[in-house]
């Protein structure tokens, strides 16, 4: 066997050339120079530095040549490319200046011309939360029922149990538009919560009746941080044969997870209302903390105060009396309500920490809330 050739002649690559490889390097500084804008850039740089451009083939060409030849011919290339490389970041360094000070002066505006475009409005947030909530029900088969504002004391008390001298019904609670000084059988008032239209919507329906009622209510209310004195409330009825405490509180359960997340449970609490018997307070738990807050102060929530829990609204199953007011049989039927306040829910959904901001109609409130449809 021979020993190994160490001493042949370089092979000729035409494209390895120095000439060549001056050339190629002159056309792409050339190319650089003539590009008259980031695109014609883009374009000369696939041409002349690309992975088919003539630097890039003659610099696979290098591995046929033998080690001498290799080292040489690839430094002769590395060497081109350099160059080419450094004109390429330098032209578009210089373009891109040109077209940063072009598109300032095109694009100025000036902001001290007159206009005479009306700023958009924006959808309460108020609205908003009212029908994602309508929707909730919707979904659940539950229809929406209105009633009217100024209602009859009938519906707005008497019908819902409470007795003629229930405290609610005094001046100081209600506004009565008629009927309260005059000794009237049934007065009128601004309705002070939507439990009137379950007693509407149980006289206009036949069983199985499921509502829900969103509205203004009316209160004499001092405005404040926490209480306005017209607001909104949401009502929700079920009458049904065999409705328990459960479907109800598997129902409100069922919102506020929509609302506000998966998982979340709640919790009722004994209370009193004339128009439902058994009555409870109903408690969402915290969608902020999960509990985490409470008894750890480095882990402070203020949205539920670190308690764990929100005070949702009040609840229980329609009683029996209210009921026979509306004209269903109370051995065949039973029915869950459940009430709340929307200000207060936007308040603690949104950390919105003054209820006047609701009420006084600036549409810098509104406006952050964005266009939920
Ligand atoms: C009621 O109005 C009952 N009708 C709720 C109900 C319905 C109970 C069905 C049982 C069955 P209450 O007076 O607690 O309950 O008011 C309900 C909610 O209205 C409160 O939790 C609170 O969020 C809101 N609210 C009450 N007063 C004001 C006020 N002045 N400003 C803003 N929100 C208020």
């Amino acid at each position: 066997m021979s020993a190994p050739n160490k001493s042949y002649d370089p092979v000729e690559v035409e494209a390895l050339k120095p000439q060549e490889i001056e050339r190629m390097r002159d056309e792409a500084l050339a190319a650089f120079a003539a590009a008259a804008d980031l695109e014609a850039l883009r374009e000369a740089k696939a041409a002349h530095m690309g992975d088919r451009s003539p630097l890039a083939l003659a610099n696979r060409e290098i591995g046929a040549l033998p080690p001498q030849a290799k080292a040489e011919a690839g430094k002769r290339v590395g060497m081109a490319r350099g160059a080419v490389n450094k004109a390429l970041a330098a032209r578009q360094t210089e373009l891109e200046a040109e077209r940063d000070a072009r598109v300032l002066v095109e694009e100025a505006v000036d902001v001290t011309l007159p206009h005479d475009r009306v700023p958009a409005g924006a959808r309460h947030p108020l609205t908003t939360l009212c029908e994602r909530i309508e929707d909730v029900f919707v979904a659940m088969g539950y229809e929406v029922a209105e009633g009217p504002e100024v209602e009859a004391e009938w519906f707005n008390f008497d019908a819902l149990n409470f007795e003629p001298d229930h405290p609610a019904r005094a001046m100081q609670d209600t506004f009565f538009v008629e009927g309260k000084d005059k000794k009237q059988e049934s007065g009128v008032v601004l309705r002070t919560h939507t439990s009137p239209v379950q007693v509407r919507s149980m006289l206009d329906r036949e069983p199985p009746v499921y509502v829900v009622c969103p509205g203004r209510v009316y209160r004499t209310d001092e405005l404040d941080a926490t209480h306005t004195p017209v607001f909104h409330q949401v009502e929700l009825l079920a009458i049904d044969e065999g409705l328990t405490m459960a479907d109800l509180k598997g129902t409100i359960e069922h919102m506020v997870r929509s609302l506000f997340g998966e998982g979340l449970t709640t919790r009722l609490r004994p209370n009193y209302f004339p128009f439902t018997e058994p009555s409870a307070e109903l408690d969402m738990e915290c969608y902020v903390c999960r509990g985490e807050s409470v008894g750890n102060p480095e882990k402070a929530c203020r949205t539920c105060s670190s308690e764990g829990w929100i005070e949702l609204g009040g609840c229980g199953m329609v009683n029996p009396r209210v009921l026979v007011a509306a004209g269903i049989d109370p051995e065949k039927y039973s029915g869950f309500a459940f009430g709340f306040g929307i200000e207060r829910m936007l308040m603690f959904r949104h950390n919105v920490e003054d209820m006047r901001d609701m009420v006084e109609g600036d549409v810098r409130f509104t406006r952050p809330f964005g266009m939920e449809i």
